[in-house]
């Protein structure tokens, strides 16, 4: 029996999303996929996971891996970090690389090349913020040029705003023209290889970034504490998930600023994150948070293993505690 991922005219191709943080990478996913399936933030470094987000036009599967920005830092966290951009885009087909069109381009890449640390195969430029720019002042081919002598790699070029859709359509039409004959990889409707366990602690985790300021976001993590999946299970509740999750902070003082007065910040982070649980499982859900004092989490290897990030080659050893 023919299956339907298997028909012989499906097409397929999986493209990395990279770039500097900040330049819109997951925002530009969302676009493409048609909504907001990985997490977005006004802050840089939001993402530190590469995951795939995948969706179908027509019989043309396209994957597309977003990955953390890369930037530079001697930290155990941010080397893992960088580690998932490179690991992120090895083995897809062509890479994207995003450029923020409000920023001075060519210092950008250049800087991101330096940071990358490995070598890019094919790969198209996309500009990124259209919208926030006058196009008129914008000589996309010098820019290309002066982009491709830094990366020779580099095939062309598109200007796209990923809020108000500028020349996505003209990108998706490319992106089909390249896609080559091959079976799909999520035949039947799943968007990525990550579950929803992980796209919970995500949607936690972009509330904190939305409610605490300046570096506070970037000293927590969330970890899952339980996960029960009560669908099919024949019991008699409307709940479909319940869920405790952890926030972990660094320190004492930063607990009393996430929990908030009167647990005013912890609770809002708990409402608005259920709510995007819910539209992803399309079911009601508990969800129970905490807030945990785990002095330097981020060079805590259970931590970092249990949020996605493995060591590296270059990772020092820290020692094993919760
Ligand atoms: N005006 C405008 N803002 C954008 C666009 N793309 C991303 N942003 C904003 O830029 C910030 C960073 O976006 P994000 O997708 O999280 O970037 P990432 O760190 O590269 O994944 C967020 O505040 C987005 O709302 C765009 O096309 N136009
Ligand atoms: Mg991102």
């Amino acid at each position: 029996m023919l299956l339907e991922d298997q028909h012989p005219h499906n097409k397929a191709i999986m493209i990395s999303v990279l770039g500097k943080p900040n330049v819109g990478k997951s925002s530009f996913i969302n676009n493409l996929l048609g909504f907001d399936l990985t997490i977005v933030s006004s802050k840089p470094q939001t993402t530190r996971n590469h995951f795939h987000c995948a969706f179908t036009i027509d019989r043309t599967e396209i994957v597309l891996v977003d990955t953390p920005g890369v930037h530079s830092s001697a930290q155990e966290l941010n080397k893992r970090i960088n580690g998932q951009a490179i690991m992120g885009s090895e083995g897809v087909d062509i890479n994207f690389v995003l450029c923020d069109l409000t920023t001075d381009v060519v210092a950008e890449f250049r800087d991101f090349l330096k940071n990358f640390d490995s070598q890019l195969g094919k790969t198209w430029i996309i500009f990124t913020k259209a919208d926030l720019v006058d196009l008129e002042k914008i000589n996309q081919a010098f820019l290309t040029e002066k982009l491709k002598e830094l990366c020779p790699s580099i095939e062309k070029s598109f200007v796209v705003s990923s809020l108000d859709g500028h020349n996505i359509h003209l990108l998706l039409a490319d992106i089909e023209k390249v896609a080559v004959n091959a079976p799909h990889l999520y035949p039947g409707g799943e968007v990525s290889n990550k579950n929803e366990r992980f796209f919970a602690t995500e949607y936690i985790r972009e509330q904190a970034f939305r409610l605490l300021k300046e570096e506070l976001p970037y000293e927590i993590a969330v970890v899952i504490d339980e996960y029960k999946d009560m669908r099919g299970r024949g019991e008699d509740t409307k709940v479909e998930a319940h869920i405790s999750a952890s926030i972990l902070v660094n320190r004492p003082s930063q607990r009393a600023i996430v929990v908030g007065r009167g647990g005013s910040i912890i609770k809002e982070i708990g409402i608005n994150a259920r709510k995007k649980i819910e539209a992803m499982i399309g079911g009601q859900v508990h969800l129970n948070l905490h807030v945990k004092v785990s002095p330097k989490w981020f060079n805590n290897n259970w931590v970092l293993d249990e949020i996605g990030l493995p060591r590296t080659q270059n990772s020092h050893r820290v020692w094993r505690k919760k």
